[in-house]
């Protein structure tokens, strides 16, 4: 076989190029990859026969960032910036978080709380889904996006609550279709992509939310959700909440791509960065994918940058794998500290309203942790009627027992 444009010969059976050696010598074969000059020999197509190999799609990643760790806006302000009503109602709920966030820590190590994840430097992420999110659509969390809970609904005492072991905090009192928190990693987006797909058929104009951390998307069950909702288009945003350490593991053990968003692609959907200690970013992400999905534009997936400046729980001592120099720098990016001198600057906060909305949260963390002490103890059963809507029956024996054995337990 005879390859005309380049006077090589072919050999049929092995597909590599060859080219005639020394006479006596037969074929000495050229170096060239097998598989892509098969392509070239069995292509019937004459006029193919340069396009060995050829680019069939080309992929970017964008990343979205306005405010600088100074505060100042780097480039045109997304609309967002002109709400100043907004911009102070997502401060107040940052500020708000963090004061709980301390507080539940303190509560865990004075032996009020079981063991507890710290969102602390999360914030904005956190709030920025929230506050994109309609009332009806649905938040199917992992477990540290109290922000996220805290806009849509759920109460400070039930967020103890569930820490503090009780299944009553996972039924959450004015945000029922929310989903409780889902530790066992990764699960939480099948839950949304079905959810989503539920959304799709039903007619219902309803978008499923949900996050993931960074160490989450090494899971198949993530890789399957992402695809399953490009597959059927299905109203879902997916967010990696990437705080740059899965416990003790650091980003760059945990996968070799150079961006998580670029996980998206091989799902077929839109997948882009944003500055996640940038409220104004992932506001302004998160509002325009839920509009696309929304509209049936289908899912997307968005990675938040952020950085975990606690202990990845209270049952974890981070100092003992992490560089301090690192968290110390991370710090001086964190979110809150340059949303409040971008609200400075632009003269809709000053420190007087500062100290009045320091002295506002603290009594309502307050409030809350009274709530949460007076609960009580919860029922043995709750174990079992909080997880499931109808005890499948070969669960109901072991209910039964569970309850007669009581005295042993807790
Ligand atoms: C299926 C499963 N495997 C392992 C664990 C143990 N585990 C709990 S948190 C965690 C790390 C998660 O890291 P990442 O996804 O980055 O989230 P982050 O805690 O940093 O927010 C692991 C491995 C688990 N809960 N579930
Ligand atoms: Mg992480």
């Amino acid at each position: 076989m005879r390859d005309k444009w380049r006077q090589v010969l072919c050999d049929p059976a092995s597909g590599c190029r060859i080219r005639p050696g020394k006479p006596g010598s037969g074929y000495t074969r050229v170096v060239s990859p097998p598989a892509r000059h098969y392509n070239a020999c069995q292509d019937p197509n004459p006029s193919r026969l340069r396009l060995t190999q050829s680019t069939t799609a080309r992929f970017e990643i964008k990343r979205r960032a306005y405010l600088s760790p100074e505060g100042k806006l780097t480039g045109a302000p997304p609309k967002i910036a002109a709400d100043p009503d907004l911009l102070i109602r997502l401060y107040r709920m940052m500020v708000l978080v963090r004061i709980f966030d301390s507080k539940a820590v303190a509560l865990q190590r004075t032996g009020q709380l079981g063991t507890y994840a710290s969102c602390l430097g999360h914030e904005a992420t956190h709030i920025g889904i929230g506050a994109a999110m309609a009332k009806e659509d649905v938040f199917f969390p992992m477990y540290r996006e109290y922000g996220t809970q805290l806009w849509r609904g759920v109460h400070m005492d039930e967020i103890l609550a569930f820490w503090g072991g009780d299944e009553r905090g996972n039924a959450f009192r004015d945000q029922p279709h929310d989903f409780p928190w889902a530790v066992p990693i990764a699960t939480q987006t099948l839950h949304a992509a079905g959810a989503a797909l539920a959304f799709k058929l039903r007619g219902e104009p309803r978008v499923a939310v949900t996050v993931i951390g960074d160490g989450g998307t090494s899971q198949g069950d993530f890789y399957e959700a992402l695809n399953a909702a490009g597959a059927f288009q299905a109203p879902c945003v997916f967010v990696i909440a990437n705080n740059q350490w899965a416990i003790s593991v650091p980003l760059k053990m945990q996968t070799a791509c150079e961006t998580l968003a670029q996980k998206a692609i091989a799902a077929g959907i839109p997948g882009e960065q944003v500055d996640g200690n940038d409220i104004l970013a992932v506001h302004t992400a998160m509002t325009e994918a839920i509009a696309r999905a929304r509209d049936g534009g289908g899912p997307s997936l968005i990675e938040a940058l952020t950085y975990r400046l606690s202990d990845h729980t209270t049952a974890d001592d981070a100092r003992r794998y992490r560089p301090s120099e690192e968290v110390d720098a991370a710090r001086k990016r964190e979110p809150i500290g340059r949303f409040k001198r971008f609200l400075l600057t632009q003269g809709f906060w000053d420190e007087e309203r500062e100290n009045a909305l320091l002295s506002e949260c603290q009594q309502a963390v307050d409030e809350a942790v009274r709530v949460y002490l007076a609960l009580g103890k919860p029922k043995l059963e709750d174990l079992f009627d909080y997880t499931f809507a109808e005890l499948p029956e070969s669960l109901r024996a072991q209910r039964d027992a569970f309850i007669a054995g009581g005295v042993n337990h807790g």
